[in-house]
């Protein structure tokens, strides 16, 4: 079928490997992909934690083809069109309240990018052009682009790339497995993990600071889960100094923690809030930057007649992107879906946590319907062990996501109880095979 794989030069993959012994995956629906021959693989990671509806929901797929037939492309400079607008009151409805401005994107990478340039623009309009510092977390993933990789803490995503930002410092993770691991849902130590930003105001001054960007569960490097109380000490931290807090919930958003947003989980809302892969369940490319009135309005100074924020892409606002994201939305709330995680919720921690025990099993993490399972290395082979499990699940007909040596689940929220259990034996059958 695929006769010549050369061409392809495949993003975070291992190329030559992928191409000796390829996966491939050739249709969708539901909770389920199939491959070329038909196999059908239980998707336990929501395609890339993004497809929260499940594959190939019908009144996605409508809209996007009628939007293609419709109007395929509209200019977002100096011009728009009417769902651009709809989407946006449609997303400040079940955002954090006090997010009410929307700046459409085309990606995660892109969104960051977008909300950390807001950060500091909006110091500088309002006349505190000295705060120009980024302030980011070790273990953090803010995507692919300059700036993010910047505030980013993944080794491997920055060492190749030079100098990156100047400007930009990091508060230390939250992980601490010492006194935290196996913990259900949110641990109980470390709020004072915050209080590295202190350490960092201390030493640069406030009167730089822009901006601190965290994820509120960080996906990427393992399901890393906020303390209790940590975020609200982070929150208190900028508010006292004057910095941008700034959430990633390019994983988190759209029920993936058992509501819409986990600063709604948690209880603390953030100056600027960042989001894409659910958005469209997956199905167009799209991002955005939820933004406080107060910083939008900062921006509206000056004649009327000038651009206020000299950023956007060409497809900022996309038609296709806009009419799957109402669709999606709309899908969101015809079967409760932002808040389904919250009820699977114990079920699936239940389950999760029964893999307590199995060999190289060292903690295990989880929140709504995300969790990680994580293992101890292969010696002298980090990240071995983990992608072994992966190889194993995928010839069991089952999709995982691997990060360092932590097995991650995150599943279309319309699994059913029986599928988790699936997913989950696979998962302890696959750890056993590998230990
Ligand atoms: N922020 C966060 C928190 C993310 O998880 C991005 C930004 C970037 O989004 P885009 O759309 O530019 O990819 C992400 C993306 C993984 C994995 O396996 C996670 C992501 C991307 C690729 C792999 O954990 N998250």
């Amino acid at each position: 079928m695929t006769k010549n794989m050369d061409a392809y030069w495949m993003p975070f993959t291992a190329n030559r490997q992928f191409k000796k012994a390829p996966r491939l995956l050739a249709k969708s629906r539901g909770m389920f992909f199939w491959t070329p021959e038909g196999r059908e693989i239980l998707d336990g990671v929501a395609g890339l934690w993004c497809v929260n509806a499940g594959h190939a929901r019908p009144k996605i797929v409508q809209a996007i083809a009628e939007q293609a037939a419709e109007m395929d492309f509209a200019p977002p400079f100096q011009m728009a069109h009417p769902k651009a607008f709809e989407l946006a009151e449609a997303l400040v409805k079940i955002t954090p309240q006090g997010l009410s401005k929307v700046f459409y994107t085309n990606s995660g990478s892109e969104a960051v990018d977008t909300a950390l340039k807001m950060a500091i623009a909006y110091h500088r309009v309002r006349g505190e052009g000295s705060r120009t510092r980024l302030i980011g977390r070790e273990r953090g993933y803010h995507g692919v682009n300059f700036g993010g990789i910047s505030v980013g803490g993944i080794v491997s995503n920055r060492k190749m790339f030079g100098t990156l930002l100047a400007g930009v410092d990091h508060i230390r993770h939250t992980h601490d497995p010492g006194r935290n691991a196996f913990s259900i849902g949110q641990p109980d130590h470390g709020a004072e993990f915050a209080d590295d930003l202190e350490r960092l105001v201390a030493l640069h001054d406030a009167s730089t600071i822009a901006a601190v960007i965290v994820e509120p569960v960080a996906g990427s490097t393992g399901v890393l889960l906020p303390p209790k109380g940590y975020l609200e000490r982070l929150r208190a931290i900028c508010d006292k100094h004057g910095i941008l807090l700034i959430f990633d919930e390019v994983i988190t958003g759209f029920g993936r923690t058992g509501a819409a947003f986990a600063a709604q989980t948690f209880g603390v809302t953030p100056d600027l809030m960042t989001v894409a892969k659910g958005i469209t369940n997956g199905c167009v490319p799209m991002g955005a930057v939820l933004a406080t009135e107060k910083i939008h309005d900062a921006f509206m100074n000056g004649p009327e007649h000038l651009i206020e924020f000299f950023h956007g892409y060409t497809y900022s606002a996309h038609p296709l992107a806009c009419a799957a994201a109402l669709a999606t939305l709309e899908t969101y709330a015809d079967d409760g879906l932002l808040t389904r995680a919250q009820q699977l919720q114990g079920y699936f921690a239940d389950a999760l946590h029964s893999l307590k025990g199995l060999p190289n099993v060292i903690d295990i993490r989880n929140i709504g319907l995300v969790g990680g399972i994580e293992l101890a290395p292969l010696p002298g082979e980090p990240a071995k062990r983990a992608f072994n499990v992966f190889l194993d699940c995928w010839e069991q007909g089952v999709l995982v996501r691997t990060t360092g040596d932590t097995v991650a689940l995150s599943p279309p929220l319309i699994i059913e109880k029986a599928q988790i259990d699936r997913l989950v034996d696979a998962v302890g059958g696959a750890i056993k095979r590998c230990a």
